[in-house]
């Protein structure tokens, strides 16, 4: 039993864009260029808990960015896309967390490098409980310059 869903495991990280550490899968990560003015970029991807366990996110680091926060964008009761910084995020088990625009993203602060469209910017995410998981997040073409609209 054990080394059947070991092999399905391994199954995944053969795909190189996808990294995975003890059943915990990140997919499709993703950062939109920005215009070269901006102080803050967005990033993008999907997190699969398979383990056993739930998980709770710690935070997000990466050598690129001075500071990564967790958003979650909403639109209020006038119409206006706003986000915050989310609270705790757990992720239980067997479930996917999709961050996307419109919902809940990476805020890239003070980028620390030049960020090139097809770069490859290594990330961590940090778990509560101290599990480090290493991916790396694709920089691409923004499909929509305006999909993120900051009002602070
Ligand atoms: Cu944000």
């Amino acid at each position: 039993m054990f080394k059947y869903k070991f092999y399905l495991v391994c199954l995944f990280c053969l795909y190189s864009t996808i990294a995975c550490a003890e059943g915990i899968v990140i997919d499709q990560a993703r950062i939109p260029t920005a215009p070269p003015s901006a102080s803050v970029m967005a990033a993008y991807l999907s997190i699969t808990n398979k383990t056993k366990e739930s998980i709770r996110i710690s935070h997000f680091s990466s050598s690129a960015f001075k500071k990564i926060e967790v958003h979650l964008s909403s639109i209020d009761a006038r119409g206006i896309a706003r986000m915050r910084q989310a609270a705790k995020l757990v992720i239980n088990s067997s479930k996917t967390l999709e961050m996307k625009s419109g919902s809940y993203h990476l805020m890239l602060f003070e980028p620390l490098q030049k960020i090139k469209i097809n770069d490859k910017i290594p990330f961590k995410l940090i778990l509560k409980s101290k599990k480090e998981i290493k991916f790396e997040a694709s920089v691409v073409e923004s499909t929509n310059a305006i999909n993120h609209k900051h009002h602070h």
